[in-house]
């Protein structure tokens, strides 16, 4: 494959753009190679300036459940965008979004829209804090939660992918309050619990992680998580930025049956356009200015254009049937290129929730970050290399996730197969 203009691009963008990208983990830094740079998606395809073309497993890191540019979403923006692109004033279609929400996501009552992933994750940490009038907060090792001061602390995502130690410019005192242990480790929570109980506001993970690969939950941890929460008066923060309405129409939650206080939601709900949003009961959301004292603002949060597109999604979503094809779809595909490996001699782990996977480079299981950096990231550089040639785009690095959309058809899959096949048998 040609990839001449893309690198010419991307020459320039570092002239301009520090590390020539926009999300360091599009670098492709982690993978040893340069990023393309695409020009169109359709469906679960993209097309790259050199005019190369994939099947796409990025999906924007998630939000294109659908695949790109689907035509209910396209229509969607049409329909709103001549009324006008922001007003910073109410619209009908920010209560349309709200009662989605409220009506898909079980444990969430009242919501707020915001613009990113990470500010939905930043604002549920403040009204926690401000709820409980406590400080301390309890991640988990390889969860990601964006880039807000007091979360990147071993963190997952562009942190684990170039190994960056936390980041520097968080000062020490906007950490000491996060405290970060092993994921589907019960004890290890119950431990500093019993210690610092009464001091800590919220216990935040991503219910499925999805940022150090894919880890599921343990047998009985999420349950376990919500026990000692209830114990002890501290608040329970699913963040579901990247498996809301991903891994079931209602979410994690939904799928193990486990209720947090607070969701924090993001990409699909934007159906691609910038956006993001928490919500819990309404006693915990009376918390959040003006009803209450947690302040949290934005310009172009509630966005209409952003709310058409994500409405649209969602509507789509909420079809009977859609859950059961991205199943189907995503075990053809973990079924085949598990298959692949096998045949030839490669050790892989492959973890899967719904329409959510990764292949890890490892023998595994692996349950946790650490099993998790047990993989050999040098392999999976060259699978990804390899596959890209062949036509497939996956995530440029071993700690992300691969999604699958409604657009993926059995072609589509079996060229992956294929691809995977051709290339194990190069590593
Ligand atoms: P954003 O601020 O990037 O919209 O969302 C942050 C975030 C919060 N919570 C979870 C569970 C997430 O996965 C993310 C963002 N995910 C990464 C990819 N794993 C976004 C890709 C990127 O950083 O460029």
């Amino acid at each position: 494959m040609d990839f001449n203009k893309s690198h010419s691009l991307f020459e320039e963008a570092l002239r301009y753009i520090p590390g020539g990208v926009n999300s360091p983990v599009r670098s492709g830094k982690a993978v040893g190679t340069m990023p393309i740079f695409v020009k169109s998606g359709k469906g679960c395809h993209i097309t790259d300036v050199d005019g190369n073309r994939y099947v796409d497993y990025v999906c924007s890191w998630g939000p294109l459940i659908l695949g790109h540019a689907p035509d209910c979403v396209l229509d969607a923006l049409r329909e709103t965008l001549p009324y006008g692109t922001s007003f910073g004033i109410p619209t009908m279609l920010e209560i349309e979004m709200a009662k989605k929400i409220v009506e898909m996501v079980p444990s969430v009552e009242k919501v707020r829209m915001v613009n990113s992933g990470t500010e939905a994750v930043m604002s549920a940490i403040r009204l926690a804090r401000g709820y409980t009038g406590r400080s301390k907060v309890i991640k988990f090792d390889g969860c990601y939660h964006g880039h807000s001061d007091c979360l990147l602390v071993e963190a997952g995502s562009g942190i684990a992918t170039l190994a960056i130690p936390g980041s520097p410019g968080v000062p020490e005192n906007l950490v000491k309050d996060t405290i970060s242990l092993p994921f589907n480790n019960l004890e290890a929570v119950k431990k500093v619990v019993q210690e610092i109980g009464n001091e800590v506001a919220c216990i935040i993970l991503e219910p499925v992680g999805g940022n150090m690969g894919v880890v599921p939950p343990e047998k009985g941890y999420l349950e376990g998580l919500r026990k000692i929460c209830d114990d002890n008066g501290i608040l329970l923060i699913f963040d579901e930025v990247m498996t809301g309405f991903r891994v079931s129409k209602g979410g994690a939650q939904e799928l193990y049956g486990v209720y947090p206080d607070i969701t924090c939601l993001g990409k699909v709900i934007g159906g691609g356009m910038p956006v993001g949003a928490y919500g819990g009961s309404r006693e915990i959301m009376s918390s959040i200015a003006p009803e209450g004292n947690v302040y949290q603002a934005g310009t172009l949060s509630g966005n209409p254009l952003a709310m058409s597109a994500g409405l649209a999604q969602l509507k789509k979503l909420s079809e009977p049937g859609m859950y059961e094809k991205l199943e189907e779809k995503s075990a053809y595909l973990e079924k085949g290129i598990m298959n692949a490996a096998k045949k030839s001699g490669v050790e892989v782990c492959g973890n899967r929730v719904g329409s959510m996977g990764c292949v890890f480079f490892t023998r595994g299981p692996v349950k946790d970050f650490e099993s998790a950096k047990k993989s050999d990231t040098e392999k999976y550089a060259r699978f990804f290399r390899g596959m890209l040639e062949h036509g497939v785009y996956l995530a440029p690095s071993q700690f992300e996730a691969y999604f699958v959309s409604t657009a993926h058809e059995e072609k589509d899959l079996d060229k992956t197969i294929e691809a995977a096949e051709k290339v194990f048998k190069t590593l």
